[in-house]
């Protein structure tokens, strides 16, 4: 009975992704379409828990990220979520929203990500809205365009979509890759835990914007993308990882040839990215991949993650490691 639902509200679980083929650039900020297609791992660590749960007329949104109440920018963005969310199941109640994250915020490391996809299944649930997996990955893309990926486990996709409008809305979604037996591992090189010094929206504003290389480094991209597809079907991590690298590092230059510069990569990534390079003089199978931050992430076989990790701790002072796998797509705990 729909009075229950609402008394303990609806909680959902996810996991952040690390994109293998990025996205990096809107062509409707406030639709959140991307540019280019993108491709991704969903991880098994890190998880997002969110609970929405619907208060009486009248009250304001509450919003609560790991125990403190949300303000400015990042209380807003959950608020516009949750207007779309009502706006589109057609109702004007206002919620109260719950969020735990076991991965430090806006330290480049996807919590956007979990985040809205948690958010999107637990709001969407909350609000009696029934969406099948596309949708909600359409919809966990209007709060951040990563987190469509997260909808679902292991590897998907999120297309950039066609048209503009309702239509470029419609062709933006992101669904599974299936492969089969591809499981390497992810060790995360966590050089710097803080919040980054440019958010990803206002950076891939100003590479759309004023970077000389942006147009260049997309179109590569589709390049890198069917590539990888076909790396993905082999289960032929060399290739995965070689494809992964080059196309985080020509995401990163866009971002330099920027002006002004957005420089996310530090002297500690830097230092990352040579132990890597060691270790596959050494013959270790291991690529690296940066995102909206200075932290590394590198990707190896499972037999030799103990050993990645190792070297890549031991190359920047200050720096914790944790080692990922392929995780789960979001779901429907409570509700
Ligand atoms: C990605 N990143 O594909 C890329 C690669 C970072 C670098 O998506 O503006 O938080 O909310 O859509 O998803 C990080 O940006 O950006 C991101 P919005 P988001 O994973």
């Amino acid at each position: 009975p729909r009075e229950k639902v609402l008394d303990r509200g609806a909680t959902a679980v996810a996991h952040p992704n690390i994109a293998l083929i990025k996205y990096w650039g809107k062509r409707d900020e406030r639709l959140v379409i991307p540019y280019v297609d993108s491709l991704s791992m969903t991880l098994n660590i890190f998880p997002t828990v969110t609970t929405v749960r619907l208060v009486p007329e009248g009250q304001a949104d509450t919003v609560m990220l790991d125990g403190t109440s949300a303000s400015g920018e990042q209380r807003q963005r959950v608020i516009a979520f949750l207007d779309l969310v009502r706006e589109m199941a057609g109702r004007t109640e206002p919620a109260a929203v719950d969020t735990r994250n076991s991965v430090p915020t806006a330290a480049g490391l996807a919590s956007s990500a979990s985040g809205f996809a948690a958010l999107a299944v637990a709001g969407a649930a909350a609000y009696g809205l029934a969406l099948d997996p596309t949708a909600l990955s359409r919809l966990a893309r209007r709060g951040s365009a990563s987190a469509a990926r997260s909808i679902f486990g292991a590897f998907a996709i999120c297309y950039a979509g066609r048209g503009v409008g309702a239509a470029a809305d419609l062709s933006s979604y992101a669904e599974p890759v299936p492969v089969a037996k591809f499981d390497p591992a992810l060790v995360i090189a966590m050089v710097n835990a803080g919040p980054k010094p440019v958010s990803s929206r206002a950076a891939m504003r100003r590479t759309v914007g004023t970077s000389p290389l942006y147009r260049s480094w997309a179109l590569s991209s589709k390049a890198d993308l069917s590539d990888m597809q076909a790396a993905l079907q082999r289960g032929d991590l060399e290739a995965v990882g070689e494809i992964a690298e080059r196309n985080a590092l020509g995401m990163h230059a866009t971002m330099l040839a920027a002006r002004p510069a957005v420089r996310y990569l530090s002297p500690a990534t830097v230092a990352v990215l040579d132990s890597v390079l060691q270790l596959r003089r050494d013959g270790f199978a291991a690529y690296a991949t940066m995102d909206a931050g200075p932290n590394v992430k590198v990707l190896c076989h499972q037999a030799d993650a103990a050993r990645v990790a190792d070297t890549v701790h031991g190359a920047a002072a200050g720096c914790s490691v944790v080692t990922a796998r392929r995780g789960p797509g979001a779901r429907l705990l409570i509700g």
